[in-house]
């Protein structure tokens, strides 16, 4: 795990696809080596990003890097359980462009039983809305990795108020900058900070009704 977090830190793309296999090989399971070489690799890549140590070029790179990886365990993971769980449309935040995250959880929420429609990133709060509207969907999972986008959040919340979609659409918020509290203070029905325990959550949330007088 220290070796694939040294070339997730490098951005050795080759070296993070051939170590996470060896990895597989070696009976790691998928969310384990993503626990303990991969995000543990991101967080130094992002350190270094704040201390001018790297710049934007450094960060895409280990980005892709990480990406090489999770396309690899994506289907592991999404693909060990059917749909049975209703409906999550899921995104990265208007103004947001980070979505390693977001896909992490959306590949989690597949994992976990819940059919994922992922409106990728940049998602302005109407398409939010509409998807949810489409697509039928019981739970809106919302992404944001800086602190000027969060606030769009709570854009999303009021349009899902005005569309009077509040009452059947349960509103989930998360990212390294989001919190609980501010996920209380927006309206939000459920925060998780990461993606594992998003699935739990995303769980209580579509087993229990929505509390009346919410929109
Ligand atoms: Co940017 N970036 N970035 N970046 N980037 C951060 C977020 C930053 C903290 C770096 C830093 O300064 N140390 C900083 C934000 C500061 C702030 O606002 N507080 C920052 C900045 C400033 C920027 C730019 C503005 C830089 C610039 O242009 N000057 C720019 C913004 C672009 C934009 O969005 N408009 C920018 C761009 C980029 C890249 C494009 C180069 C790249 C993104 C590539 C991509 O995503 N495809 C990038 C990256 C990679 C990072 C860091 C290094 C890593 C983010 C990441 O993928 N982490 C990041 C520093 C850091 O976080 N250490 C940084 C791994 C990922 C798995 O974790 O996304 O937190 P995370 O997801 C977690 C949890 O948060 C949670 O689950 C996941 C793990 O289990 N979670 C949820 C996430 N969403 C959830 C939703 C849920 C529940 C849980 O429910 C709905």
């Amino acid at each position: 795990m220290e070796q694939l977090k040294r070339a997730l830190i490098t951005g050795d793309i080759s070296g993070v696809r051939a170590l996470t296999k060896h990895a597989l090989e070696r009976g790691k399971e998928p969310i384990e080596v993503i626990e303990e070489g991969l995000l543990p690799g991101m967080e130094v890549v992002g350190e270094k990003f704040r201390c001018n140590e790297y710049y934007i070029p450094n960060v895409l790179i280990a980005a892709r890097a990480m990406k090489g990886a999770m396309d690899l365990l994506e289907p592991l993971i999404s693909g060990r359980r059917r749909a049975h769980r209703g409906t999550a449309v899921i995104g990265s935040v208007q103004g947001d462009i980070h979505d390693i995250g977001k896909n992490l959880v959306a590949m989690m929420m597949e994992g976990g039983g819940f059919r994922v429609v992922d409106l990728g990133t940049d998602v302005p709060p109407e398409h939010f809305v509409r998807a949810a509207r489409h697509e039928g969907a019981s739970l809106l999972m919302m992404s944001a990795l800086i602190s000027t986008t969060m606030v769009g959040m709570r854009d999303v919340v009021d349009c899902l108020k005005a569309a009077r979609l509040a009452a059947r659409v349960k509103t989930m918020v998360g990212g390294a900058p989001v919190t609980a509290k501010f996920a209380q203070e927006i309206g939000a029905d459920g925060y998780a900070p990461d993606a594992m325990k998003a699935v739990a959550v995303a769980r209580r949330l579509a087993s229990r009704p929505k509390k009346a007088g919410r929109g």
